[in-house]
């Protein structure tokens, strides 16, 4: 299949890429390099030393004899170029990972809510936009996230993005809906993630655009088989307090010997999958279609939940770190119950890779090998959303 990838500079796009190279497709890397000006103005760099974009091209057609194309293209700003490429390339699927994807970046500031908006809602909307205007039958696949259902402790296990309701009509006679599943952001990050649902629901109903949204958990981990290949393949490996993901930064702080930073009890629970599954999960939603008439596919990509603090104690028992309970930054609540269906990726045949010691292991080890280029200055988190809540418990005190 032809395939282009958005957003195939980042941490899932660049594997997925590969991965999908790997595997026969022909694939196009489309990304504006934001990300890499990101880490500029936070004064950050991957623990892993990543190599420049047209570095890794060179390196992967060398080491497979497979070439990936590569258009460096804004897709939230340039619509009049993701449309004459859509039409020049004409890929049987797009893959979209082009968003803003921090939370604690989103939250910075106004205007750090403001760029994440902007960004995510029109990078979503001109790619539907443009999908529709060329007219061919393209299957959009969405990199979304379980955070758009939000982490309230219902007995329920999580469905896949859709939750069947009973109500009575005027009559009082009781029907049933399938109803998008309420969404509670808990950022303005997993807002824009909530909002790309509607417009994916719009344009599915409204033009018939063939759209799977894989809503997936927090990706630990950072090699895959393909980005192992050589060492120009690296992927980036984010620890510091924006981008780190919290299992990949508990891995580097036990590794630099900083207490693990658990934020509030650690009781949050939360969906894990490691990168190895994730670009697998990515390759099979492309290549199974999602032909669902007028609806979205919705997938829950993610293979176990662990609460936050047994996650610290693991880490713990690995290698001895200490661990601190720091002030939560952020407004969510200290403890939740969570489960989750994941039907549909293991109906395709994912089989999961689960968190092990041996993994974790391996994990710390490339944290060792790159220990000289860690900035312990840009661990902590300092991005805080629960001022709020914070002043209203001291006035209620
Ligand atoms: P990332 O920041 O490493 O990569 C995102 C890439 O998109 C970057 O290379 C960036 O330059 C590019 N990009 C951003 N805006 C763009 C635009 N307007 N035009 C073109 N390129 C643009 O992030 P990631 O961790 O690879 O995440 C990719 C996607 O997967 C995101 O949408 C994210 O919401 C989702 N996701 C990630 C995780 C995770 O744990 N990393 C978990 C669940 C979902
Ligand atoms: N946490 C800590 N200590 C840390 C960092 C985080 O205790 O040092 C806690 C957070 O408070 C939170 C949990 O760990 O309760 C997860 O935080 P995270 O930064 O690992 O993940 P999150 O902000 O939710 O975002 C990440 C990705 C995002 C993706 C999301 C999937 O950055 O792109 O959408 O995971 S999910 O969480 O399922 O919504």
């Amino acid at each position: 299949m032809r395939v282009m990838v958005l957003g195939g500079d980042g941490f899932c796009g660049w594997p997925s890429a590969l991965h999908l190279s790997a595997h026969g497709h022909e694939v196009t890397i489309v990304d504006s390099l934001v990300r890499r000006r990101i880490d500029e103005e936070l004064g950050v760099r991957s623990l892993t030393p990543i190599a420049s974009t047209t570095e890794r091209l060179r390196a992967w057609r060398e080491v497979t004899g497979e070439g990936i194309g590569f258009v460096e293209l804004d897709v939230a700003r340039d619509y009049e170029r993701l449309v004459g490429l859509l039409a020049d390339l004409r890929p049987d699927a797009v893959v979209h990972f082009a968003e803003q994807r921090s939370a604690p970046f989103s939250m910075k500031s106004p205007r750090h809510k403001r760029y994440t908006v902007d960004n995510n809602i029109n990078a979503t909307h001109n790619l539907l936009a443009a999908m529709t205007e060329v007219g061919r039958d393209t299957h959009l696949v969405h990199l979304g996230t379980m955070g758009v259902y939000g982490y309230d402790s219902i007995p329920l296990d999580l469905p896949e993005g859709y939750l069947t309701v009973n109500y009575p009509d005027r009559h009082g006679d009781v029907h049933s809906a399938e109803v998008l599943y309420p969404t509670r952001p808990g950022s303005v990050y997993h807002l824009t993630k909530s909002l790309d649902q509607l417009l994916f629901q719009f344009y599915a109903q409204n033009d018939g655009v063939r759209v799977t949204d894989l809503h997936q958990g927090i990706v630990w981990g950072t090699q895959t088989e393909e980005t192992a290949r050589d060492p120009r393949l690296v992927n980036r490996f984010d620890y510091d307090g924006d981008y780190g993901t919290v299992l990949n930064r508990f891995v580097v702080e036990a590794a630099v010997g900083h207490p693990l930073t658990v934020h509030g009890t650690g009781g949050q629970t939360r969906a894990f999958i490691s990168i190895r599954d994730s670009v697998r999960c990515v390759r099979l939603a492309v290549e199974s279609g999602g032909r669902v008439s007028g609806r979205v596919r919705v997938m829950n990509q993610m293979t176990e939940v662990h609460r936050v603090i047994d996650l610290a104690r693991m880490i713990q028992a690995e290698t001895g770190a200490g661990i601190d309970l720091v002030d939560n930054p952020r407004a969510e609540a200290d403890q939740n119950e969570l489960q989750v269906r994941n039907d549909q990726l293991l109906g395709l045949g994912l089989e999961p890779t689960l968190l092990s010691t041996a993994l974790l292991k391996d994990a710390v080890e490339v944290a060792h090998k790159h220990i000289d280029r860690v900035d312990p200055a840009r661990i902590p988190c300092t991005s805080y959303w629960n001022r709020r809540r914070r002043s209203v418990s001291a006035v209620a005190a």
